[in-house]
């Protein structure tokens, strides 16, 4: 195994083992936050925890655990080895996410293994289940960051610089949790081990809902990139500060905020999203002095999402100069549209729509995962699980206990296929 180790931090989940059902209803606690949601962030408490009883259930399946050098969890059935089919998802949230975004796809993992164990089944080649870091990006502000380590998406020099909102670095946080930063990066051992990579996941969206079908396979994932946008101006009294003597950050912030909607209302199917300002220092009576804007921004074709932010960022610009501020702008991470690989798609959605007995709708997706990251170094898929709410990255993320072990059933019926 390489260093690091999901030591204990506190917590620990109420119930072993059971359907995937039972393994979302054992964490369920697990990093609820006081605002609604959860706040389960890499290296903190609640994720660490949850870290601990991944690691706990695999075990109790006799699965060998292996910590890899950027911090993925990887438990496997049987002896390592290269071209291994893997399954997986992650662990950690956004602030005031949902209980299944990440998890529904490790619980049904453990519940797909041991069910296949229960049939007695052998897997005819190397299989593990795997649990990557800091795929919401929400504690260092980039999304995938396990995913994006391992296949060199992300610099090892620049993840190790990203700073939380504490200013701690993900090298001193890496580090505090046992992981070695200068190991970190380019992984080619894992890339190697990885022959097929399979995650499942809620839905995030309406599609399986409006189709009617509890499970759906993945083609598609939108072009996503995100950029902080800092504008500095003049902090000041509230009170004794004419307003035309003001340099205010925050004017010009609202102005992007207002751009990215009606730069993306304007846009042929782009998403842009402002889901966090900062204003420093965030006073009632003070004139902040510096405002950061972090803009989301998805689309189908990398040019319209590159034309989309250059075209709010350029509205920014002209809010910036009008209000005498200063803009920075930095591209915090981007990657391209993901196609997935279609034979794999193909070979799926015939496995499932035969055990299932019916057509198996093929989803495009606004969500990004270590799936899309995986997708640009080797053959990988998506298996969704119908949300009824359509809502995630909230408390409303929902998956029905009989569409969660229907999204079981298909996993086990697609680990069958791909482990003879
Ligand atoms: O932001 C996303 O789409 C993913 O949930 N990390
Ligand atoms: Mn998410
Ligand atoms: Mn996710
Ligand atoms: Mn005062």
């Amino acid at each position: 195994a390489h260093g690091g180790s999901a030591s204990a931090h506190g917590g620990s989940a109420n119930v072993h083992g059971g359907s995937a059902n039972a393994h979302l209803a054992a964490i369920a606690d697990i990093g609820r936050s006081t605002a609604g949601g959860y706040a389960r962030h890499v290296f903190t408490g609640a994720e660490t925890t949850l870290r601990e009883w991944f690691v706990a259930e695999a075990e109790r399946l006799g699965l060998d655990i292996e910590l890899d050098r950027n911090s993925n969890i990887w438990a496997w059935w049987g002896p390592p080895g290269d071209g291994a089919v893997i399954t997986g998802s992650h662990l950690d949230s956004v602030p005031g996410g949902g209980a299944f975004d990440g998890p529904l796809g490790v619980a049904s993992a453990l519940d797909a293994v041991q069910r296949l164990q229960a049939e007695g089944f052998k897997p005819a080649k190397p299989f593990a289940l795997m649990v990557f870091a800091e795929e919401e990006g929400s504690r260092f502000g980039v999304a995938c960051l396990g995913s994006r380590l391992m296949t060199g998406a992300i610099g090892a020099d620049k993840a190790l610089a990203l700073r939380d909102v504490d200013g701690l670095t993900f090298a001193d946080a890496a580090r505090a949790a046992g992981f070695a930063p200068e190991r970190m990066g380019q992984d080619e051992q894992a890339l190697r081990r990885i022959g097929t990579f399979v995650e499942l996941h809620v839905e995030q969206g309406r599609g399986l809902i409006d189709l009617d079908r509890p499970v759906g396979v993945g083609s598609s994932i939108l072009a996503h990139g995100r950029w902080r946008l800092s504008f500095s101006g003049t902090g000041n009294h509230a009170g004794t500060t004419a307003i035309d003597e003001r340099r205010d950050p925050m004017i010009a912030a609202a102005a992007s905020v207002l751009a990215a909607r009606s730069v993306a209302a304007a846009g042929d199917g782009v998403r842009a999203t402002v889901g966090r300002l900062v204003p420093r220092p965030g006073g009632t009576n003070v004139i902040a002095s510096h405002v950061d804007a972090w803009l989301d921004v998805r689309a189908g074709a990398d040019l319209v999402t590159r034309a989309a932010v250059d075209e709010i960022v350029e509205q920014a610009q002209a809010a910036a100069d009008r209000e005498g501020c200063e803009l920075q702008v930095r591209e915090e991470s981007y990657g391209g549209e993901v196609f997935f690989d279609p034979a794999l798609a193909g070979r799926i959605s015939g496995v499932l729509g035969r055990s299932m007995d019916c057509t198996v709708p093929m989803l495009s997706t606004g969500a990004g995962h270590d799936a899309g990251i995986l997708a640009a170094k080797v053959p990988t898929a998506m298996i969704y699980v119908r949300n009824p709410s359509g809502i995630s990255h909230a408390p409303e993320e929902f998956a029905e206990p009989a569409d969660v072990a229907a999204g079981v059933g298909a996993l086990v019926d697609v680990l069958k296929d791909l482990l003879r």
